[in-house]
């Protein structure tokens, strides 16, 4: 079985980062390995939070690890709850990085032009630092924009789009994927792989979720090691996120911060068997 380590936060509440890596990269049939970087009571984009940093912890969890003699497949990253986790989680991903060792970098950072509360432009330019060390990188549009030190726009033409996936590779993966990019009714990604640019999109829902792009990311990583090739998993990803966000607005009762992708979860085996 494959294994995936994932460095993130753990929300008790708000359907984020371990949270959904968890139960979706184990749906997908890979063995998860949660790094916690901080654990919260909820997510930041409720009125409040607690939360215990936990960057002290990663090296000694690294370290520990180590003696264990475990390796993995993949090693991927989402929230990090600050600044000073960045040397302790690149410490990480050069103590365990194997010569086949997928990185996969989301550069969790805002969504829809607006920052997350406590990300600067400090922390972005360490962001782009920690995307050197990624084969693959997956920021949203707003992150694109903030890793390339240019002011958001909604609309980026394909040409636009083009020179931005060209920008980002520069920071040092070869994948880049933009996502949450919008087209009429529709919502999608926008990519370079091996040097071809490709996109993918599917119907919109008028719901809007923090942790979307969380699962986009597992889904996407999983899909991958799964070896269904770049485009497939890309495809697998964009239609997850969309039966996700359709079962999310049929639901009356759902809470505000986060979308339904737990119904979804038989779709997501189904997608990887086919
Ligand atoms: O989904 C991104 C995310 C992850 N983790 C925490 C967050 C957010 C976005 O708000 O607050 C703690």
């Amino acid at each position: 079985m494959k294994r995936i380590a994932t460095i993130q936060d753990f929300s008790c509440v708000g359907k984020c980062s371990l949270t959904v890596a968890l139960p979706v990269i184990s749906a997908a049939g890979i063995e998860c390995c949660g790094i916690p970087t901080a654990v919260l009571s909820n997510h930041t984009g409720f009125p409040g939070f607690y939360s215990r940093d936990l960057t002290e912890d990663i090296p000694k969890i690294c370290e520990q690890l180590n003696t264990h003699k475990i390796a993995f497949d993949a090693i991927s990253t989402g929230y990090i709850a600050g600044i000073s986790q960045m040397s302790p989680i690149e410490e990480f991903i050069r103590g365990f990085r194997g010569e086949n060792t997928l990185v996969f970098i989301d550069p969790v950072m805002g969504d829809y032009g607006r920052l997350y509360s406590q990300i600067t432009e400090q922390y972005a330019e360490k962001m782009r630092g920690l995307c050197a060390h990624a084969d693959i990188i997956a920021p949203n549009l707003t992150e694109a924009y903030m890793l390339l030190g240019k002011a958001y726009r909604d609309d980026p033409d394909e040409g636009e789009l083009r020179d931005m996936l060209k920008g980002l590779s520069e920071l040092g993966a070869k994948t880049v994927v933009i996502t949450g990019i919008l087209r009429g009714r529709e919502i999608g990604c926008a990519a370079l792989y091996d040097g071809e640019f490709c996109e993918n999109y599917a119907e919109r829902q008028d719901v809007s979720c923090s942790g979307t792009g969380d699962i986009f990311a597992s889904v996407l990583l999983s899909a991958i090691l799964r070896e269904k090739g770049f485009e497939k998993s890309l495809d697998i990803a964009v239609k997850f996120i969309a039966e996700a966000a359709r079962l999310t607005a049929a639901d009356p009762d759902r809470p505000f911060y986060g979308v339904n992708f737990e119904q979804a979860i038989p779709y997501l085996i189904k997608l990887l068997e086919s």
